[in-house]
């Protein structure tokens, strides 16, 4: 038995680990304290729920020393330090991440809990919740960002919305998804500080006023009718075996008061509860839509909530360090994510202009020096716009001053373009056809000092087709920044058994300089290796046929292909095409037409937006699909289908190592960038897909001869849509499709139900607003030879590590040094701790 040691741990730099308190007897003493004091828990009774937070209790202390070094380093030597503006942080599970970028290894780690009975990590790691603060790519975007920002010692905080209920869990229910609400924060979460002293308060509605200032300047003020407290709740990010550690803020909303006095004491209970419960709910749930505004009213609170509690952080912390306001711009570099917080143009121009009393030009010199604005789609459904008439009722004061910037712009392109009429109406912030509304794009692009993209591809069409006027007018703002994701998270913590190899071969510095896996090159003719390549990748397999057994109870054969699709549900993103595809394999199969086919499992995950109708059929059609293949003894041993339910961090870390094939089908103008295709590559999955978003840059890279390369490309697909595009002749062409959409119409994958899929079978041979019927021969093609080249073990392995090898560019590393130097203009600013042991 171990006795309760109480002295405290001595967290300090990583020169010597031991002094540092990293080894096992501190992490076991760290959590048998906590256990003890933090829980009241005794060891012989914990459970495991009670070890996670024990354990992680005593990570966090082990942060501390670099988490305080880091924000008094800022403080006693002011540096420029980026602001990272998101409605969205999906962070992930934080311990083994946490761990890993401590230095404080597996083994370490168990050697501590096996003095609590507990043999291995995982078992730990499981009982995790993952703050499902986010929808997509775009959330996770900003996570791995924040990470890459910390592990390169660039100062930065992030600030976005602590959501009570995050990103909804999802059920499959007779097919269909099912939202459950998530309650993320219901066992306690470990990983939060909460500094209500240092809260900020925020305002809306009401109304403004106009008023002579005593030096005689005529000034405007809102006196906004009802107000809410933005609570910080921090949380470290630690960067990898650095002493940075930086913050992420986000900011949970309270009431003001607990109580309307004044409403109560005349009678009006209901009144006085309702400011209350108006402004409680304001960070409650996050907005289920991926790359959709739904222009709902709380959203715009919420939006202008977190931007204004974080701009007046950001001011605060100059105000405390003594630092003229006029210097904002050298101290902060302000990043909106997406349009999302591009309220913060007006509101920053109001917090300088009506509350530190600056002139509208130094304002505007302020606010335009500092913000820039990273744009992530084009799909027009995805640009925010506010209906003028909401926007002034919860925003009057914003919109006068959103009127000023939108005259004074419109005012430079009369002067460009004299008489075009045309171009003043396109580029205008206020929308004046139809219902009048306020468009954040042009908001954000007006002010900010660089627009980007996020994708090669994508930045060019943003510049070329969504707002060629604008980037005629400023084309030195338009800039480009491929996505990126951690390698630290992708690959080392997610796939241990790929990084033993890497660091056997490569050396361990690749987890910071992914890069050097170039050197994995020299191995692409190694036989030996090539087959511990693929050993590698089958015992990953495996674990994955383990999951889904237990989760679906569906038996996978780990040396089938896996063929993988995990994103959100969305039509552009085209999970239709490929199930379609399954149908025309197991067609193959069933008229003995599948000779040489390779045994294939084939997995889609990913949650719909609750109100996308079509999204939730196609999750519908997929479990149809499945359900009739995997009963049907003739696909035994040859085809399985899978949909994984509530595809989130957790099981992404589990799915892109064990995957073959990754899909990356989306049609072709329409994905952005995509991240998961660069998380399959680097993990050695090999990519089919069409010429969009990132899938580009990573053929590029990994060399055409090693991706799968189909579909028309943005420019015939543009050309189809203004030739008139005609999905039913294509159907007349295709035999093994029209038999494919027959036996749909039959309700052959719905139990007879021939009505089920209509909906689906119509939008496809009607519209087919995606081109998923023009694209689905060559996909065909392309599976064809996926499956050939398949068959060549040797060949694939081959292809599978020179994706790997090839892939270190889109590290988030890379993507985030490219935001400093073209955007931010932020350096590195080591912090140095010295280790002192009482
Ligand atoms: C997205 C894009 O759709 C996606 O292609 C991109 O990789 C990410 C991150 O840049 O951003 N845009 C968007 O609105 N969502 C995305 O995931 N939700």
């Amino acid at each position: 038995s171990h006795p309760l040691d109480l002295r405290l741990p001595t967290p300090g730099c990583f020169a010597d680990p031991e002094r540092a308190g990293l080894d096992a007897d501190a992490v076991f003493d760290g959590m048998t304290e906590h256990l003890f004091f933090t829980l009241g828990k005794l060891a012989p009774t914990a459970s495991n729920h009670d070890l996670y937070m024990a354990l992680s209790y005593a990570v966090r202390d082990r942060l501390m020393t670099r988490y305080l070094a880091s924000l008094e380093a800022i403080r006693a030597r002011p540096h420029k330090t980026v602001a990272y503006l998101s409605a969205e942080f999906l962070i992930g599970p934080q311990l083994n991440s946490n761990l890993l970028n401590l230095g404080i290894s597996k083994d370490i780690a168990e050697q501590a809990l096996r003095r609590f009975r507990i043999e291995s990590l995982d078992q730990i790691l499981e009982v995790e919740e993952e703050p499902g603060l986010g929808n997509g790519g775009l959330g996770r975007l900003a996570a791995c960002y924040m990470e890459s920002l910390a592990s390169l010692q660039v100062p930065a905080i992030g600030y976005g919305i602590r959501y009570e209920f995050g990103i909804f869990n999802q059920l499959i229910r007779d097919g269909w998804q099912v939202e459950v609400t998530d309650k993320w924060l219901k066992g306690g979460w470990p990983w939060e500080l909460p500094q209500p002293e240092e809260a900020c308060f925020v305002g809306f509605g009401g109304r403004t006023e106009s008023y002579t200032d005593g030096k005689g300047n005529y000034r405007s003020r809102w006196i906004p009718s009802e107000h809410a407290i933005g609570i910080p709740h921090d949380v470290p990010v630690l960067g990898y075996r650095v002493n940075t550690c930086n913050r992420l803020r986000l900011w949970r909303a309270d009431a003001t008061e607990s109580f309307d006095f004044y409403a109560f004491n005349i009678g009006d209970y209901y009144g006085a509860v309702e400011e209350k419960v108006g402004s409680e709910t304001l960070s409650k749930v996050l907005y289920p839509n991926d790359g959709t505004d739904e222009g709902r009213r709380l959203r715009l609170k919420q939006q202008h909530f977190f931007v204004s509690c974080s701009l007046q952080d950001m001011l605060r912390s100059l105000g405390n360090r003594g630092i003229p306001i006029e210097e904002f711009p050298n101290h902060w570099t302000v990043q909106l994510n997406d349009t999302h917080p591009a309220i913060a143009v007006a509101e920053l121009m109001r917090l300088l202009i009506d509350e530190h009393y600056l002139d509208w030009d130094t304002a505007w010199d302020i606010t335009t020096r500092s913000v820039a604005y990273t744009n992530h789609t084009l799909l027009p459904e995805a640009l925010e716009k506010w209906d003028l008439t909401r926007f002034r009722s919860l925003l009057p004061r914003h919109l006068e001053l959103i009127y000023e910037i939108n005259r004074r712009f419109l005012q430079q392109v009369r002067l460009r373009y004299p008489g075009n009429d045309a171009i003043q109406r396109k580029l205008s912030i206020i929308d004046e056809d139809g219902g009048k509304a306020v468009r954040m794009a042009n908001l954000a692009t007006i002010a900010a000092h660089h627009v980007n993209g996020v994708a090669a591809l994508h930045s060019d069409l943003l510049k070329r087709q969504l707002m060629p006027e604008f980037a005629e007018i400023w084309p030195e703002k338009f800039t480009n920044v491929t996505n990126g994701v951690t390698p630290r998270r992708w690959v080392a913590l997610a796939n241990p058994a790929l990084s033993r190899l890497l660091d056997e071969h490569v050396g361990p510095e690749w987890i910071t300089n992914m890069e050097l896996l170039t050197k994995l090159e020299e191995r692409q003719h190694d036989t030996a290796f090539l087959e511990q390549w693929g050993a590698t990748k089958l015992s990953v397999k495996r674990k994955l046929a383990g999951y889904i057994h237990r989760q679906t109870g569906v038996l996978v054969d780990p040396s089938s292909l896996f063929d993988v699709q995990v994103k959100r549900i969305h039509e552009y993103k085209r999970q239709h095409l490929n199930a379609l595809q399954v149908i025309t394999h197991y067609l193959r199969i069933k008229n003995g037409q599948a000779e040489g086919m390779a045994p294939r499992t084939v997995i889609f995950g990913g949650k719909a937006a609750p109100g996308y109708y079509m999204a939730k059929l196609i999750i519908r059609f997929i479990n149809g699909i499945a359900e009739t293949i995997n009963a049907d003894p003739d696909m035994e041993g040859r085809l399985r289908v899978v949909f994984l339910p509530d595809y989130n961090v957790k099981l992404a870390e589990q799915i892109y190592p064990a995957s073959d094939l990754s899909e990356q089908v989306s049609t072709a103008g329409k994905e952005a960038s995509g991240t998961g295709n660069m998380k399959f590559a680097m993990n050695g999955a090999l990519t089919i897909g069409t010429l969009d978003g990132a899938n580009v840059e990573i053929r590029e890279r990994v060399g055409p001869e090693n991706f799968f390369l189909f579909g028309k490309t943005e420019t015939e697909i543009m050309e189809l849509q203004t030739n008139g595009y005609r999905p039913r002749q294509i159907v007349e062409t295709l035999p093994e499709l029209a038999e494919a959409l027959r036996l749909i119409g039959l309700g052959h994958f719905s139990n007879g139900d021939g009505e089920l899929f209509r909906p689906l079978l119509d939008n496809l041979t009607g519209f087919d607003p995606f081109f998923v019927l023009a694209d689905f021969a060559d996909y065909l093609r392309a599976q064809d030879e996926v499956n050939q080249a398949w068959t060549n073990r040797k060949q694939w392995n081959r292809m599978s590590l020179l994706n790997t090898a090839r892939t270190g560019f889109f590290s988030s590393d890379r993507s985030i040094q490219d935001y400093c130097q073209t955007i931010w203009k932020a350096e590195p600013f080591p912090v140095e701790i010295t280790c002192d042991v009482p």
